[in-house]
């Protein structure tokens, strides 16, 4: 193993959702080891606030506006990267939304939402880069999934089902694809503090903090909420030589709540 191993000098990584949050922050991550990097969100004005979020942090982004549950607009972005800037090296699928709503007062379009973004998205990303992985013999794809790739709560069915189907998508793009030296892996964040995760940290009227934010800060051995920032170490990682021996993997960066029971309330 070499150090340059960890290195991204010459590779292109699309980072989707990407103007703020975790993605901003995982796609910081691979500029920093030498990536360059593209991003898209869902409108012109998140992509101009991202292009100048990157700016302002040292970073030539390129921004594309595409929403990741329409094919056309997912492969004519494609195809409008590879000319501009070159073949995609490194898929981030990272887009995603959740709603928080008790199962049996979700609607059916409300669920099929979540799926279509969370999951749908995904593949239809990955299908539209892996044909050129192919061609180029080598390729990495990390998907974000979750916590609730593995548990589940109140209010989050569609969420938890569109992230555990994440998890075993994964794992079905490494074994069709990994003969093509194709790497496809999963992050799995904790509890992280980005616009997603507000609601759950709102202090509340009485001064007091959110009771799930006490729940979470007493399920997680640190004891606190994690940072986007702690996700791009594992992103540079998995984007890199260093882990080509890795394929259908979920890492979890979670501080440690899928491994602890949680502190007993004083
Ligand atoms: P976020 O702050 O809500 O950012 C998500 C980004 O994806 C936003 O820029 C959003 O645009 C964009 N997006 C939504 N729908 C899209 C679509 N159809 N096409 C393209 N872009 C779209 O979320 P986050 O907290 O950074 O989370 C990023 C990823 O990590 C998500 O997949 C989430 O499920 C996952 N995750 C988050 C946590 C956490 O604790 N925050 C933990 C585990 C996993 P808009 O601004 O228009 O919504
Ligand atoms: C929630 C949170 C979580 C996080 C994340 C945990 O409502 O429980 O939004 O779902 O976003 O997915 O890994």
């Amino acid at each position: 193993m070499k150090m340059n191993d960890f290195r991204l000098d010459g590779k292109i990584a699309l980072v989707t959702g990407a103007s703020y949050g975790i993605g901003f922050a995982m796609a910081s991550g691979l500029a920093e080891a030498g990536a360059t990097i593209v991003f898209n969100d869902i409108n012109q004005d998140l992509v101009n606030r991202g292009i100048a979020a990157y700016k302002e942090a040292g970073i030539t982004a390129h921004g594309y506006v595409c929403d990741v549950t329409n094919e056309d607009q997912v492969n004519e972005m494609i195809a409008q990267i590879e000319k501009e800037v070159g073949v995609v090296d490194i898929l981030v699928n990272n887009a995603g939304i959740i709603k928080r709503i008790p199962m049996i007062e979700m609607t059916a379009a409300q669920f099929r939402q979540v799926i279509d973004i969370d999951l749908n998205g995904p593949f239809i990303m990955a299908k539209a880069v892996i044909p050129s992985m192919i061609k180029k013999g080598h390729g990495k794809i990390i998907n974000i999934c979750s916590m609730m790739s593995e548990l589940g709560r109140e209010t989050v069915s569609a969420y938890a089902a569109a992230k555990g189907g994440l998890k075993m998508l994964t794992r079905n793009i490494c074994s069709e694809y990994g003969e093509y030296n194709i790497q496809c892996n999963g992050i799995g964040p904790g509890y992280i503090a980005t616009p997603q995760t507000a609601p759950l940290r709102e202090i509340q009227p009485d001064g007091s903090r959110h009771p799930f934010d006490q729940f979470i800060v007493a399920k997680t051995p640190a004891g606190r909420w994690l940072e986007a920032e702690e996700l791009a170490g594992p992103a540079v990682f998995l984007a890199s030589d260093a882990s080509n021996a890795v394929n259908g993997h979920i890492l979890y960066v979670d501080g440690g709540i899928l491994a602890y029971i949680g502190k007993q309330p004083k």
